[in-house]
């Protein structure tokens, strides 16, 4: 049987960069020869994507916590059957922007929801699939809000309020402390490049690991 491909996610508060990172990844990824696709939490399948808009819609203000961590799982279920396991088993890369540990920092954090509520479906839902490597992008809740409003357009969850956003930022900063060995902290308010770079120190590692 082959090698199993590598999963990597791009984690972090609002604007902090991950799309920008992910698509200056795939390119060097490619550029060294690794097959790479590309996912996205919520959605990444045609289920997902349309629970990704019922998720984001600003008209679903009702949505209470329960129906929101659910319909993430939703997402997440489809997508580790429909694209992941099937990509790491052919011995292609998967980048994906978000996956577990933003349902235990925006429901976990944000909404308060219990751990013991996560956690459980996390086993039920993920089969296992943890990321060979998080890329935490750290940032000041304030400099991410400036740079989405910038973008104008802002969904459900970016109209939140700054403490849920600290909240947010204070719960992936104490699950990459409590797993060092797969998590990477970038500093995000640097330059896109050197967030490429440092990025790569880490990706590099994994590469040198699986070859
Ligand atoms: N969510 C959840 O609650 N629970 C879950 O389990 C999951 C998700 C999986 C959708 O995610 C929402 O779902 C999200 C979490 C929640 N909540 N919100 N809000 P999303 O990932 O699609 O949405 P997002 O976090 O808001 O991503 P984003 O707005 O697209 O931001 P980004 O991808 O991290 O950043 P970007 O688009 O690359 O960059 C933002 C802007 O900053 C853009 O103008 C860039 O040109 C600029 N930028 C990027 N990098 C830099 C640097 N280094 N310096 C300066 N400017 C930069």
């Amino acid at each position: 049987m082959g090698k199993r491909g590598k999963f990597i996610t791009l984690e972090g508060g609002e604007g902090v960069g991950k799309s920008t990172l992910l698509a200056d990844l795939r390119a060097k990824l490619r550029a060294r020869g690794i097959a790479v696709q590309l996912a996205r939490e919520p959605g990444g399948t045609a289920l997902g994507e349309a629970v990704r808009a019922l998720l984001l819609d600003p008209a679903s203000r009702s949505m209470s916590a329960e129906s929101e961590l659910l319909l993430m799982f939703a997402s997440r279920a489809q997508l580790v059957r429909e694209l992941v396991l099937p990509t790491l088993k052919t011995g292609g890369w998967v980048l994906s922007d978000r996956y577990v540990d933003a349902s235990y920092a925006y429901q976990g954090g944000g909404r308060l929801v219990p751990d013991a509520r996560i956690c459980a479906l996390e086993e039920w839902v993920c089969a296992g699939l943890k990321p060979d490597l998080t890329l935490l992008l750290d940032l000041p809740v304030s400099t991410g809000r400036a740079r989405i409003v910038r973008r104008g357009n802002m969904d459900r969850i970016e109209t939140e309020t700054d403490a849920f956003f600290e909240r947010v930022r204070e719960r992936y900063r104490r699950r990459a402390e409590a797993e060092s060995g797969r998590f990477c902290v970038i500093d995000a308010s640097l330059a896109p490049a050197q967030v490429l770079q440092a990025s790569m120190v880490a990706v590099n590692r994994l590469i040198k690991a699986s070859a």
